[in-house]
C-alpha cells in the first residue's frame, strides 16, 4: 500500500514536473516570435537612421537621391497616356500567280510582314533593286517559295520599300513603312 501511494505521489510529481517544463516552453517559446519581430523593427530604424546620417554627412548623395525618387513617380504618371503607342503588328502579303497581294501595303515602322506563296510555282520575294537586293539589307528570302511556305521581314525604317519577285523580277510590290502614331 505505501509502496504504491509512493509510486502514485512520484507519478503525479512527475506529471506536474512535465507540466511545468511543458507551460515554460510554451511561455519560453511565445516571447521568442514577439522578440524576433520587435529586434527586426529594431533594425530596420537603424538603417534608416545611417542614410539621415549620410545625408547630413554627404549633401550631394542627397539631392542626386531625390531627384532620382521624384521623376520615378512621375514617369508613372505620364505612363498612363502612354498606352495608345503602336505595338509591332504582323500583316500578311500573299503571292499568287497574278502576283503580290496587297500590291501596296501600309505599315507601321517595327511591323512585320509575312510573304505567303500561295501559288503553285515558287516565288522569291526580295528588296529592290535586282539581282543584288541591297536596297533594304535582310529583305530577301534568299530561295525560291513552295507552295504554302512563308517568308517573314521585320521593317525597322520609316521609308517606301520596293521589292520584287526574283524569279519574275517584273512582278513587283511596295510597302509604305510609316511612324507610328504617338
Ligand atoms: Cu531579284
Amino acid at each position: 500500500m505505501s509502496s504504491k501511494t509512493l509510486l502514485g505521489i512520484v507519478i503525479t510529481i512527475i506529471i506536474i514536473v512535465a507540466g511545468w517544463l511543458l507551460i515554460n516552453r510554451k511561455s519560453a517559446l511565445a516571447p521568442t516570435p514577439t522578440a524576433s519581430p520587435s529586434a527586426s523593427a529594431l533594425e530596420s530604424p537603424t538603417p534608416a537612421a545611417s542614410p539621415t546620417g549620410e545625408l547630413t554627412t554627404i549633401p550631394q548623395g542627397s539631392p542626386s537621391a531625390s531627384p532620382l525618387l521624384s521623376p520615378t513617380p512621375a514617369a508613372t504618371g505620364t505612363g498612363t497616356p502612354l498606352p495608345p503607342l503602336p505595338r509591332p503588328t504582323s500583316h500578311e502579303v500573299s503571292i499568287t500567280s497574278e502576283g503580290f497581294s496587297p500590291t501596296t501595303l501600309n505599315i507601321t515602322v517595327g511591323d512585320t510582314v509575312t510573304f505567303v506563296n500561295r501559288d503553285t510555282d515558287p516565288h522569291w520575294p526580295a528588296s529592290t533593286p535586282h539581282p543584288v537586293h541591297t536596297d533594304v539589307p535582310g529583305f530577301d528570302a534568299l530561295h525560291g517559295l513552295a507552295t504554302n511556305e512563308t517568308y517573314s521581314f521585320t521593317f525597322t525604317e520609316v521609308r517606301t520599300v520596293t521589292y520584287h519577285d526574283h524569279l519574275n523580277p517584273s512582278v513587283r510590290g511596295t510597302i509604305v513603312v510609316q511612324f507610328g502614331k504617338i
